[in-house]
């Protein structure tokens, strides 16, 4: 009995960890505010993204988004990368990001404007 309370606890206290690291960074791209959101740890495998995108303190949802996330070549290892397009979701872009190892990924996040302008935000996670 007293193990398994040990276990709980240490089943508690790595999920607040990995909670800890969920993604949050925010980005700025021709007067937008971006700010990129995971609700949960990001993983190897399939994470939920969302980007949350705003001009001059209004939120922005009328824009396509998309996410392309990618892994320069390294000894023994090709280029990686995976593309993934966002539904808007509760005014938020909500994207499926496949990540098919740990290590650090690059990522341009790009949204089309309605006069067809195409922004590029960029920056890096780990997993
Ligand atoms: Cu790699």
């Amino acid at each position: 009995m007293k193990n398994l309370f040990k276990v709980i606890v240490a089943m508690l206290l790595s999920i607040g960890i990995l909670n800890a690291q969920a993604l949050s960074q925010t980005g700025e791209k021709n007067g937008y505010e971006v700010v990129l959101t995971s609700e949960k740890s990001l993983i190897v495998g399939n994470n939920d993204i969302y980007a949350q995108l705003s001009k001059d303190g209004n939120g922005v949802t009328d824009v396509k988004v998309k996410i392309k996330v990618f892994m320069p070549e390294m000894p023994g290892m090709p280029y990686m990368e995976y593309k993934a397009k966002a539904k808007l979701v509760d005014g938020k872009y909500k994207m499926m990001v496949n990540f098919s190892m740990g290590g650090t990924w690059q990522y341009h996040l790009k949204f089309k404007d309605k006069d067809g302008k195409i922004h590029t935000v960029r920056g890096s996670v780990n997993i």
